[in-house]
């Protein structure tokens, strides 16, 4: 590789200016990003993500679930490109982070490599996948997982929130329901850059994650099924009450994750009474589980014992508790050279580093089914994400961009 290209790094003030001014779409309050899937700020960053790769010299194509390509030419344009990308969209309760982070450096890959007007051998595209939060309609990293055929488009754009708009309402409502079949665009291999999410980086003063692994996510719809009655005149003993039928179950779910830990997790993100009244004891509550472990045995584990606590509760109890399996994501290994390339570019640049299992799920997750695909951490404050909190630094955000830059280089070779 030429002495330009070995040498280039990314222009730090450049990629941190980009992360803070798209942070505007969806700003909240607290220094936070509110940036639900397919809403009206997602259509805003989507905007401005559309200009700026096609003002970087990039073809942006969209296919049917609104997923973002822009393919930047290479020498030989035979081959399909080498891909890096990430997610736009946020958490209601998201940070500027999460996701941001690696479509932004992406795009920040391809301005560096036009200022150095290097032309990479094979072509290099940018991903800006749709809904990979899950919050706003489920599953989450939703247009990846129908990218590699996990689930069929009808099945993603019939998919509804809770207000009851669908997927396909919502692609159409802001004009992102793209004209491409979803799997058009192809890819040699991928790498995701991201904050890690978790609190090792930061513990340990690594600069670098090099993930090797993801952990695998079960993701349940639940339902309990008591009997709405007076809350001043049923006598205790004779109560169905679902709200204190979840309560145990709660309670279940993180006694289960901590016996079968350390490398199990697990919680209750959602809970809506049916007919919520202070004086009407609840008798009908939808909620949802998510429980991950980078082992499928001990993934095995928690659905089993799970499902027996809801069981054994929902009869002492003389509720119903259904428990809907909506998405089972087995754990992820990455590709070993892949991964390797990632460990060179950051020994390479003098970063710091050490191999990672992801304990969030990312669509480099679901993308590694189908081609070769590795990711690169960097640290966040205090380990902290899904929160408006959520912060990195100039520098680790860099030091990424840096290691993806290198690693896409590797990977595509740069024309001679
Ligand atoms: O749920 C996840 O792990 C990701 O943040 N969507
Ligand atoms: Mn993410
Ligand atoms: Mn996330």
């Amino acid at each position: 590789m030429s002495k330009l290209a070995s040498n280039l790094q990314i222009d730090s003030a450049r990629l941190w200016s980009t992360i803070h001014d798209t942070a505007k779409f969806g700003a909240t309050p607290k220094g936070g990003v509110r940036r639900l899937t397919l809403g009206p700020e997602d259509k805003l960053v989507r905007d401005w993500f559309r200009a700026a790769c096609e003002a970087a010299g990039c073809e942006v194509q969209i296919d049917a679930l609104g997923n973002m390509f822009a393919l930047r030419r290479g020498r030989d344009m035979s081959k399909p490109p080498v891909g890096l990308g990430s997610h736009l969209d946020t958490q209601p309760t998201g940070g500027k982070f999460d996701g941001v982070l690696g479509t932004l450096a992406a795009l920040e890959v391809l301005r560096t490599l036009n200022d150095a007007s290097i032309e990479t051998e094979l072509p290099l595209c940018v991903a800006n996948w749709t809904n990979e939060e899950g919050s706003r309609f489920a599953p989450a990293m939703m247009g990846s997982a129908a990218y590699v055929g996990d689930f069929t488009v009808e099945d993603i754009l019939s998919r509804k929130d809770a207000a009851g708009i669908s997927v396909a309402e919502a692609l159409d409502s802001i004009g992102y329901r793209g004209d491409s079949a979803v799997g058009t665009q192809k890819f040699t291999s991928f790498i995701e850059l991201h904050i890690e999410q978790g609190p090792i980086l930061e513990a340990e003063s690594k600069a670098i994650g090099v993930v090797d692994s993801g952990q695998g996510v079960l993701w349940y719809d639940g339902k309990i099924t008591g009997f709405e009655s007076h809350a001043g005149s049923t006598p205790m003993q004779l109560r169905r009450d679902a709200l204190a039928t979840l309560s145990e179950i709660v309670l279940a779910v993180e006694r289960i994750a901590i016996e079968l830990g350390p490398n199990a997790v697990g919680t209750v993100g959602e809970a809506v009474i049916a007919a919520p009244s202070r004086n009407v004891i609840p008798g009908e509550i939808a909620f949802t589980i998510d429980t991950r472990s980078a082992d499928a045995a001990i993934m095995d584990a928690l659905d089993q014992r799970i499902r027996a606590a809801a069981a054994e509760i929902a009869t002492r109890r003389k509720v119903e508790v259904a428990l809907d399996l909506l998405w089972r994501k087995p754990p992820t290994r990455f590709d070993p050279k892949l991964v390797d390339a990632v460990e060179i570019a950051a020994k390479e640049l003098g970063y710091s580093n050490r191999r990672i299992t992801s304990g969030a799920g990312h669509d480099a997750c679901n993308l590694n089914t189908k081609m070769p695909v590795a990711m690169i951490f960097v640290p966040c404050k205090d380990g902290v994400s899904h929160n408006e909190l959520e912060d990195a630094t100039q520098p680790d955000c860099s030091a990424g961009a840096n290691v993806l830059l290198h690693t896409v280089l590797a990977l595509a070779g740069v024309a001679k």
